[in-house]
């Protein structure tokens, strides 16, 4: 099936841990591409290494399978259509010129709105399912956020200084999604990255990195085409950080 005649298939639950796990779990059953787990709550939302997603009532929390015919390194490339899909999504239907940040974040103002996990299940060297988790911000109040998250998280609602239709919110997203998937399949990588270049507003800047317990300053240069973040670091030496090992934040100006 080409992923542009995906019809998702939806379901919906109120309270789950985490839409990632149930979809999985589903994938697991033999759920077809294109199942769309969606919920009204997570108790137990996640992002990568573990991280908690905080995921109350009013905001947007799905998880969409996948079965793409790539090889199990290129599904770094499914956290770039979804990025890319949810700051067109909310270029459009909000007019909110939302940004990407390396690697799987959708920013507003230089705050983050959404993430995206992406999880796969790989046997005997091929990739079997992918599990794409998108976190939206959307009818959540900031007064609501956990101290961790106030200054470094926002959401539509506080935004916009009204509430969203999150159903119409979610058919934008996965129509742009499979429309950007479509592109993966088709050998248009390329063309993704070059969008969502287009929409990083990061690259050029001073930016900290953050992984293996180590912190650094460097310079944001540019996004390869295996997904990796080129870095000149401070004694003028390039590194290539690969996505899942750190995170990079803006750097304050103190
Ligand atoms: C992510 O991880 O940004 C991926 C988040 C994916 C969440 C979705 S919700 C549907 C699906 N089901 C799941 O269980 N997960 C997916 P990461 O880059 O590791 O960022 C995690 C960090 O973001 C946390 O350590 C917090 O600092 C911050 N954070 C937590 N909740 C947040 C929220 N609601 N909004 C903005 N930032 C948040």
């Amino acid at each position: 099936m080409s992923a542009k005649s995906i019809q998702p298939k939806l379901v919906r639950l109120q309270k789950v841990a985490s839409t990632n796990t149930v979809a999985a779990n589903l994938a697991k059953e033999g759920a077809a591409e294109g199942t769309v787990v969606v919920a009204e709550a997570q108790t137990r939302g996640k992002g990568r290494l573990n991280r908690a997603w905080f995921s109350p009532k009013g905001g947007l929390w799905f998880s969409v399978v996948l079965k793409p015919k790539i090889k199990p390194q290129e599904a770094f490339k499914l956290n770039f259509a979804a990025s890319v899909a949810v700051a067109r999504t909310l270029r459009t239907l909000t007019g909110l010129a939302a940004n990407v940040k390396w690697p799987n974040d959708v920013l507003i103002e230089g705050q983050k709105v959404c993430g995206v996990l992406t999880e796969t299940r790989v046997r005997k060297g091929i990739l079997d399912y992918a599990v794409v988790g998108v976190g939206l911000n959307s009818n959540v109040q900031v007064e609501s956020f956990p101290e961790t998250l106030r200054g470094y998280a926002t959401s539509l609602e506080s935004k916009l200084g009204r509430k969203l239709d999150n159903e119409s919110l979610l058919q934008g997203l996965l129509e742009e999604f499979f429309t950007c998937y479509a592109l993966i399949g088709h050998g248009g990588f390329e063309i993704l990255l070059r969008e969502w270049k287009h929409l990083a507003a990061f690259l050029g800047s001073q930016i900290e990195v953050h992984g293996d317990g180590r912190l650094f300053v460097a310079k944001a240069l540019d996004v390869d085409a295996e997904g990796r973040l080129l870095v000149r670091l401070e004694n003028g030496m390039i590194q290539k950080l690969v996505f899942g090992d750190v995170s990079v934040g803006l750097k304050q100006s103190r």
